[in-house]
């Protein structure tokens, strides 16, 4: 209990977060009936009860219909408002969030009216909060490198107001190398760069994303404890795992919580993090994740110190920045 409380007490930062994930079912049929929209879903029961997933594939699906309600600037700044005020109250004091501007292209929503909606609420959460921020564009990974170039091309307007660029979406059968040239143009730009990878790919495709994507950092990355070799690359590459609980366990990455690799990988010297990945479908937002592993993982008060202090400096805040939160941790 007191260790509970002292995971929603500290400081946290959540550095893997889709924001289309964070679409509460209340929230989704509310904005669906302003845009006069049908979900295939009748009730808000109805769809919560859909949420039971075997394998990645099961969740984007529906994933992908619930964000098909968001067509105008004031739903993503809705979305994203709601989200931010949660982490609020959760003692989060920085995010950086992912979304998936072709889940939207496909539909005719402009780049520029799902990037203003969502940055006008960082914007405002940062000026009424504190909460500092990032924004990852991700490329859609079972869809074209043309279409990720095509996608970059319409980011170019926006991009003082994009940090970095992810990858997500089906992994299995959509390797790192199909984006080599992608990412390459988006490092020129001065981008940073992260992938989804190991999630339920292979250790080669977390290779991948070092060697030939060239990551800043690897979301996920749970499948890299199969091969020693490579935890030893991330180790020397000093890279970041951004770790998702709950999510894991909902996906079937994990079978158990009590199997969860999360200290497996503080022990190996891994610099893992903490974070709620799609928070409305997956039973939970940061403080649930750290509460699970509390709870059924018996991590320890160093380790959710360990766990804290990663979140900070494993972010794409300034170096003045993050010493300022690490000051508040000791
Ligand atoms: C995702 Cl958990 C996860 N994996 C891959 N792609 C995603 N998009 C949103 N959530
Ligand atoms: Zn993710």
């Amino acid at each position: 209990k007191t260790l509970v409380a002292l995971a929603q007490k500290m400081p946290k930062t959540e550095l893997h977060l889709h924001i289309e994930g964070t679409f509460e079912p209340e929230q989704m049929f509310a904005i669906a009936q302003r845009n006069q929209v049908e979900l295939t879903y009748k009730t808000v029961d109805e769809l919560k009860a859909a949420y039971q997933f075997t394998q990645l594939q099961d969740f984007l699906n529906l994933y992908y219909q619930g964000m098909s309600v968001l067509l105008h600037e004031a739903d993503f700044y809705d979305l994203t408002m709601a989200y931010l005020t949660k982490v609020h109250s959760e003692n989060v004091v920085h995010v950086e969030i992912f979304f998936d501007p072709q889940g939207h292209l496909s539909r005719d929503v402009p780049f520029e009216v799902q990037i203003t909606g969502i940055y006008n609420a960082l914007r405002d959460a940062e000026k009424k909060w504190g909460i500092t921020s990032k924004l990852i564009m991700s490329f859609l990974r079972h869809l074209s490198e043309e279409s990720a170039f095509e996608t970059l091309e319409q980011a170019k307007p926006f991009l003082k107001w994009i940090d970095g660029v992810g990858l997500d979406s089906s992994e299995l059968g959509h390797p790192p190398e199909k984006f080599i040239n992608v990412f390459q143009a988006c490092r020129d730009l001065g981008l940073k760069i992260t992938a989804h990878a190991g999630e339920e790919g292979p250790p080669e495709y977390v290779w991948q994303a070092i060697n030939l994507i060239k990551v800043d950092r690897i979301d996920h990355g749970n499948r890299a404890l199969e091969d020693e070799t490579l935890i030893a690359e991330i180790k020397k590459r000093d890279l970041t795992l951004t770790v998702c609980p709950l999510s894991n366990l909902k996906l079937c990455v994990v079978t158990d919580m009590k199997q969860h690799p999360i200290r497996a990988m503080l022990e190996l010297g891994l610099n893992a993090t903490v974070n709620s990945d799609d928070p409305a479908y997956f039973g939970g937002y940061m403080n649930d994740n750290y509460t699970a592993l509390i709870e059924k993982t018996g991590i320890n008060k160093e380790e959710l110190f360990q766990l804290s202090k990663n979140g900070i400096t494993c972010s794409w805040m300034d170096q003045i920045t993050k010493e300022a939160h690490l000051k508040r941790l000791d």
